[in-house]
């Protein structure tokens, strides 16, 4: 890896944090960024191709929405080759999508891949046997989670699956201190220093809304998912799987 890609976006005092935004900025860093800073993101990434490799049926959709530089699909695309199905990744920052194409075609492969420049909360979705979800939905404001969670499973077939991967509050407060204080030792561990840590969590205060387990599988099951878990926790950070 280059010192370019190296995420340093926050090392120096900034004075005046600003809020979080998915720039140029933060693309030019944003697989170093995201794998110092998500404990478990490569065991999220391997065993969503796990799940995609179980639930994906011939000729579907499978959704990536907020595909980023297109990890998850990649993961995804790996083991459903030969399926006929076809991927639709989906993200509202032009930077991304850009940079995700470039990737996606240095890296190409039989199966269809649609990138989408959407709002998640404006596509519609439909035929799918996957939906993958990311770190995603803690960027979709809370009001709207009801819908978009209620339109995934409206778009999911029967025995199809959604992925939900997030971040974590918990209750009472001391426990979440808890679970944040381990996570900044993560991050400390991978090379972040104290001011880094705290500048980058003032600028996503407010722009990355974390909800509990609980809230996450109530929802779940109030929008018609009787089945649904988490497979993977580290830490704050977790991934749910729902079957339709
Ligand atoms: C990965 N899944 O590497 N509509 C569309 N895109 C959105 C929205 C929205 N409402 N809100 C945020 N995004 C990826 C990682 S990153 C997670 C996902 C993180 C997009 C945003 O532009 C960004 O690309 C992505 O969701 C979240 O597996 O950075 O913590």
């Amino acid at each position: 890896m280059t010192d370019t890609s190296r995420d340093n976006l926050f090392s120096s005092p900034l004075g005046k944090v600003p809020a979080f935004a998915f720039d140029q900025a933060v693309v030019d860093v944003f697989p170093d960024m995201i794998s110092r800073s998500v404990p478990g993101y490569e065991t999220i990434l391997a065993h969503t191709g796990e799940l995609a490799d179980r639930f994906v049926q011939a000729n579907t959709h499978c959704y990536d929405l907020g595909c980023s530089l297109g990890a998850s699909t990649m993961a995804v695309r790996q083991r459903i080759a030969g399926r006929g199905a076809k991927i639709i990744a989906v993200d509202n920052s032009t930077a991304m999508l850009s940079k995700c194409k470039t990737i996606l075609e240095a890296n190409a492969d039989s199966t269809e891949v649609e990138l989408v420049h959407s709002d998640i909360c404006d596509i519609e979705i439909s035929d799918a046997s996957l939906v993958v979800m990311n770190f995603t939905l803690q960027f979709v404001p809370l009001e709207q989670r009801v819908a978009l969670i209620s339109k995934i499973y409206r778009g999911l077939n029967p025995g199809g699956c959604v992925i939900i991967s997030e971040k974590l509050s918990f209750e009472p407060e001391s426990l979440n201190q808890l679970l944040s204080e381990l996570h900044h030792g993560f991050k400390r561990a991978q090379g972040y220093s104290d001011l880094e840590i705290s500048q980058k969590r003032d600028s996503i205060e407010n722009v990355l809304v974390p909800e509990t387990l609980d809230s996450h599988i109530q929802r779940l099951r109030a929008c018609g998912f009787q089945s649904a878990s988490p497979w993977f926790q580290c830490f704050n950070f977790c991934s749910l799987v729902a079957i339709k």
